[in-house]
């Protein structure tokens, strides 16, 4: 997979890139992922990339040109699966779609900035809009970072078997089951005793029948 992320504060992004499980399945050459700086495609010696709005109003609107130029070199050289506007008023993320995109081969996240972009970029260029919550960031970079790294870890090859994605919380619709490690007892709080049994298949149904309890206390509305 090839992400191409274009932004004005590359430098925000950088560092989730370069530890951890995205450095690796970068070293594995699993995914690619490219920064693009929104200035080096500014048409104006300021390096420029906002503006004011159009009927006035407080806040900078990112202008069309420097990203028309970025987003349609970068369509030049190969075809993209889509090309994502992160943005709060988009469509809000989950497991579903970090699924969706683990699949793709080509994608562009756009990170806007300031009051956002001018609207004719989301009406020409952009594919999908996604927003990670419902609160503000102060731009995209931080959602981009989080959206690659749940869709990267989803691509087989990235996870080892001993962190395999498919027990994560969200992967079957509820939250994940009560985990323990060694000591069995610690200061005389006991770990459940089925855990320790080698009875595989009463594990198993204890660990989906407390994923259900879980999942019915904190957040019934994913049993809905
Ligand atoms: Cl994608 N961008 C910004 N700036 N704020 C957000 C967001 C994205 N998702 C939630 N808040």
């Amino acid at each position: 997979m090839r992400i191409d992320i274009i932004t004005a504060v590359p430098e925000l992004l950088k560092s989730p890139f370069e530890a951890s499980i995205l450095k690796r399945a970068i070293e594995k050459k699993i995914v690619a992922v490219h920064f693009h700086n929104i200035r080096d495609y500014s048409t104006n010696s300021y390096r420029q990339i906002d503006d004011y709005q159009f009927g006035g109003g407080a806040g900078m609107v990112m202008m069309i040109e420097p990203i028309d130029k970025c987003i349609s070199k970068l369509k030049s050289q190969r075809n993209y699966d889509e090309i994502i506007y992160v943005t709060p008023d988009g469509n809000n993320f989950n497991q579903r779609i970090a699924n969706k995109i683990s699949l793709m081969k080509n994608i562009i996240i756009l990170c806007g900035h300031y009051k956002g972009v001018d609207q004719r970029v989301r009406d020409q260029f952009i594919t999908m809009e996604i927003s990670i919550g419902d609160y503000v960031l102060s731009g995209g970079e931080l959602a981009s970072a989080i959206i690659c790294d749940s869709v990267i870890r989803l691509i087989p090859g990235v996870l080892g078997n001993e962190t395999s994605a498919l027990t994560d919380s969200h992967q079957d619709g509820l939250l994940a089951p009560s985990v323990y490690t060694r000591p069995a007892e610690y200061k005389g709080w006991k770990v459940p005793e089925i855990l320790l049994s080698g009875h595989l298949k009463k594990i198993e149904e204890w660990r989906e029948n407390d994923a259900l309890k879980r999942t019915a206390s904190r957040r019934p509305d994913l049993l809905e």
